[in-house]
């Protein structure tokens, strides 16, 4: 018998698949219902990495699971090929991005064609390419003609040295990336904006058709992220001025207890103060220059300078001071807050700082006594943010606290000074970043039109060729070329738009794309991507939970408003896939993680192989800093594709976490040689012929009944939220009968042309059961069985729930209530015969010697109650 040669069996079948045009997916095959299987495309960064290995076989062989099981299967594939990294890479390397992307990409889909999944590659999309972001441009063009695109004034990071912007990620610790002595400052720019906001209510409410399919984490990101608040938005006076400030609260009932007022630095009226008040300049200053990130983050000490002015109470009358702090910001609800230390946590903290009073205007209340807990203002510690008694507050006195934000905010209405509101934590997407590699924006400056948009034969407008990486600035603006064009409505002289769009925007409707790569009348055909849409099975890393999910779902519901798909939801189910780990070893003495390669492993420690040092484990996230990732590659060339998509599926359910280690490759290796010896020893004995059930002995029975009991379980852990290792195990411990069967009935007086018709049955079958996660290895013995074509093409096998049951059952026998022994009888058994064989046993028969019996009581199916006297 000849060996298992993973590596030729491999390349044989990726070159008959491909020879074959075996994954080709025509958009509509008769009797077949359509299936789409997406994964998240990757970016081109030049090699696999394990987490995409994970990625890719859950895909695949959910990909191949449902063609077998009849449907007609969309299993795409491209890439996410414009952004950062490339530019970065031409900046310090020289190279232009298109040459380092195009390398990157030839790199990664060679190591994906190693792995063996059934993509389809005639429909693969780049989007850095300009036939896929020519669509970028156009889909542009139609929100900006739905009002759905606009321009306004934001903050970005800024490096006065690159004279750029800087992206968050370039930011470290507030300084350039680039240059470490240099603070990066705020700086307000003309930024582009998509206005996601217009469907912030449609992106919750959607979240209904998305409850079964979606992890229930994700969704609640999503909520958190778009911030759907209830408030009232109540407007105080300025006293020096007379002027109307609105602040919004979502505490109205707290009225009484507001003891001072706060507004963002960057609010209007701000301006106004510094007139009149210069000394807060400063201040002012160095709380706007202080980047979002820091200045968000949780449990940070918070900053404010009073204003000098005042503002009064609409419903008190007090004259509280107005302060501007950090912790307010611009974009969200008002940019005012009223503050109430007694009842807020950051006002609490906040006023203890500054020395500004408390007023407590909610007592605690006893749950059970009912009483009110009176709270002294002096004594808190922290704020009170409970529901409870009013207090300090006229007529509302007395009352529950949350049915006084009812009456309230009923009473502020009625006064006229608020008035009930709803604000969202989501903001407009800004999609315009100052750098060369992205979808140019399809916009121009005419001296005498003023801002016009691109014609759509224009299309695309091309990134130009001619730009130098210097650095410094965006460099789009040192193309002569693109920057001087003329006016596609009047011909005469107009400046380029130099902002391109982020890479968010290229992700939002890939998918749409792959459905109709080809199109060049339409980013897409309706009929095309009504046929596969919403795709039926995302996978991806949760990293994408909130930007990249909530984006796609926004491009969809716009696609479908300007009329050119049906779908209310990109993605019916999504799966997120868990983190690989491996262990990592650190070195106290070095100050560093060694590498794999370094460090010699004896039982559970592990010591340098250089300095014998003992080294300190630890299982976590692969990762560049920890130096304890492993390259796919080099395990593909180690122990095949094959055997490591099955370590992959086996070790772990897929949304959790996997934790790598050799051992698992090698034992799963040794799972398959298993499979493969007992195959090819045995192949004359699968033939396909059909069994009659009437002859089997027991033995065969036996087996008969776990095969369908195994095709059972494997079906219904893959069914069940997609639990492959439960299906590997099924498989596993099937393959442990075989052997036992081999073992004690073939070459024994047992075997008969029945037991030999089983036994091929069963190889056949875990060949079938096999196929989606070790694809290459089932088709070579799918051959080797004499069978034409591929395992793609074969069904999935059906189980029969008759057959996986057993038709002898064991019933217990008690003495006098005491179990004496047991007996197996025939379901079908009589109760005159059960009663015989039980009183027939024989240590039921020491403990009823001697004595009479009264009754027996057989429960068929349970139990033989035999009493005596
Ligand atoms: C008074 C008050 C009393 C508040 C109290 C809370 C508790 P959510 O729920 O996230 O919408 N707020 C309003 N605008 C703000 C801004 N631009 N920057 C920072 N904080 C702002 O939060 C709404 C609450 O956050 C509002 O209700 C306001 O403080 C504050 F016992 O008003 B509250
Ligand atoms: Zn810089
Ligand atoms: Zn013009």
């Amino acid at each position: 018998m000849r060996e298992y040669n993973f590596k030729e069996v491999e390349q044989k079948w990726q070159e008959k698949w491909n020879s074959n045009t075996l994954f080709k997916t025509n958009d509509k095959v008769e009797g077949k219902e359509n299936y789409y299987v997406l994964e998240m495309l990757p970016y081109p960064s030049g090699n696999l990495h394990v987490g995409h290995a994970r990625n890719y076989t859950i895909g695949d062989v959910i990909a191949r699971y449902k063609k077998m099981k009849g449907y007609n299967v969309l299993h795409p594939m491209g890439w996410d090929s414009f952004g950062l990294p490339a530019e970065n890479a031409a900046i310090q390397h020289g190279a232009h991005p298109a040459t380092w992307t195009k390398s990157n990409i030839e790199n990664m889909r060679r190591q994906l064609k190693l792995m063996g999944l059934s993509y389809d590659w005639d429909r693969e999309v780049a989007t850095y390419t300009p036939e896929y972001y020519r669509w970028n441009q156009w889909i542009f063009k139609r929100m900006y003609d739905k009002g759905l695109v606009y321009k306004k004034k934001s903050t970005v990071n800024w490096c006065p040295d690159c004279q750029t912007v800087l992206a968050n990620e370039q930011v470290e610790d507030g300084y350039c990336w680039r240059h470490s002595k240099t603070k990066v400052i705020q700086k307000d720019l003309e930024q582009w904006f998509f206005r996601i906001t217009n469907y912030a209510d449609e992106l919750l409410t959607g979240h209904e058709e998305l409850r079964e399919g979606w992890p229930e984490k994700v969704l609640a990101m999503q909520k958190n992220w778009i911030g759907k608040s209830f408030g009232t938005e109540i407007v105080f006076t300025v006293a020096e001025t007379g002027e109307k400030l609105p602040m919004f609260t979502t505490r109205i009932d707290t009225i009484h207890g507001v003891t001072y007022c706060v507004v963002a630095p960057e609010h209007p009226i701000i301006e106004e103060i510094i007139k009149v008040n210069p000394s807060i300049k400063e201040a002012i200053h160095n709380m706007r220059n202080m980047d979002m990130i820091e200045r968000t983050a949780e449990g940070k000490e918070k900053n404010g300078v009073f204003t000098g002015w005042h503002v009064i109470n609409p419903v008190t009358g007090d004259k509280v001071q107005l302060w501007a702090a950090d912790y307010v910001l611009m974009n969200y609800g008002t940019g005012a807050v009223m503050a109430v230390p007694a009842h807020d946590d950051r006002d609490f903290a906040f006023a203890k700082k500054y020395n500004l009073p408390r007023k407590v205007v909610i007592n605690g209340y006893n749950k059970e006594t009912k009483e009110e807990i009176i709270i002294n203002a002096d004594e808190m510690t922290a704020a009170m943010t409970e529901e409870g008694v009013m207090t300090n507050s006229g007529e509302f006195n007395g009352m529950n606290s949350k049915e006084a934000l009812e009456k309230i905010a009923d009473y502020v209405t009625a006064k006229g000074v608020g008035e009930k509101t709803v604000k969202y934590r989501l903001k407009d997407w800004g999609i315009s970043r100052q750098r060369y590699w992205g979808t140019p924006i399809p916009v121009l400056y005419c001296e005498k039109c003023g801002m016009v948009m691109e014609k759509d034969e224009n299309l695309p407008v091309m990134l130009p060729e001619d730009v130098e990486f210097t650095g410094n600035g965006n460099p789009i603006e040192t193309s002569e070329k693109y920057k001087h064009a003329v006016c596609p409505v009047c011909g005469g002289p107009a400046r380029r738009e130099t902002d391109t769009m982020d890479t968010f925007v290229d992700s939002s409707w890939y998918f749409l794309r792959y459905c109709d790569p080809k199109n060049i009348e339409l980013p897409f055909g309706s009929e095309a991507v009504n046929a596969w849409t919403p795709v039926n099975q995302y996978i991806g890393g949760v990293e994408h939970a909130v930007m990249h999910l909530l984006y796609a779902r926004f491009f969809t519901k716009v696609l479908r408003d300007l009329g050119l798909l049906k779908a209310n939801e990109p993605f019916k189910r999504l799966l997120t896939q868990g983190m690989v780990l491996g262990p990592s070893y650190y070195s106290e003495k070095e100050n560093r993680f060694l590498f794999a390669h370094e460090v010699r492993t004896a039982g559970d420690k592990a010591y340098s192989i250089e300095t014998g040092e003992e080294l300190v484990i630890k299982v976590e996230k692969m990762s560049k800093s920890k130096n304890n990732g492993v390259d796919p590659e080099v395990m593909i060339k180690k122990y095949g594709a094959d055997t490591t998509r099955l370590f992959i599926m086996f070790t772990a359910p897929p949304e959790k976490e996997l934790e790598w280690n050799e051992n698992g490759l090698a034992g799963a290796a040794r799972f398959l040689n298993r499979v493969w010896r007992v195959v090819l020893e045995n192949v004359e004995m699968i033939k396909d012929e059909k069994i009659d059930y009437s002859k089997l002995s027991k033995e065969d029975k036996a087996l008969v009944r776990k095969l369908h009991q195994t095709i059972k379980r494997v079906t219904e852990a893959i069914e069940d939220n997609y639990h492959f290792n439960t299906s590997i195990a099924g498989n596993m411990e099937l393959i442990n009968d075989v052997y036992d069967f081999r073992n004690n009935v073939l070459g024994t007086e047992k075997e008969s042309t029945e037991s030999q018709k089983v036994f091929g049955e069963v190889l056949r079958n875990i060949v079938i059961m096999l196929s989606p996660f070790v694809p290459h290895f089932c088709d070579e013995l799918w051959e080797a069985m004499g069978e034409e074509g591929f395992l793609f093409n074969a069904s999935w096998p059906e189980y029969d729930e008759k057959l996986t049951v057993a038709d002898e059952i064991t019933m217990a026998i008690q003495v006098n209530g005491k179990v004496r022994g047991s007996i197996s009888v025939e379901r079908t058994a009589s109760k005159e015969d059960i009663e015989k064989m039980a009183l027939a046993v024989e240590n039921v028969q020491k403990h009823t010697e001697g004595k009479t019996v009264a009754k027996v009581i057989v429960v068929p199916g349970k139990i033989v109650n035999i009493v005596v006297k």
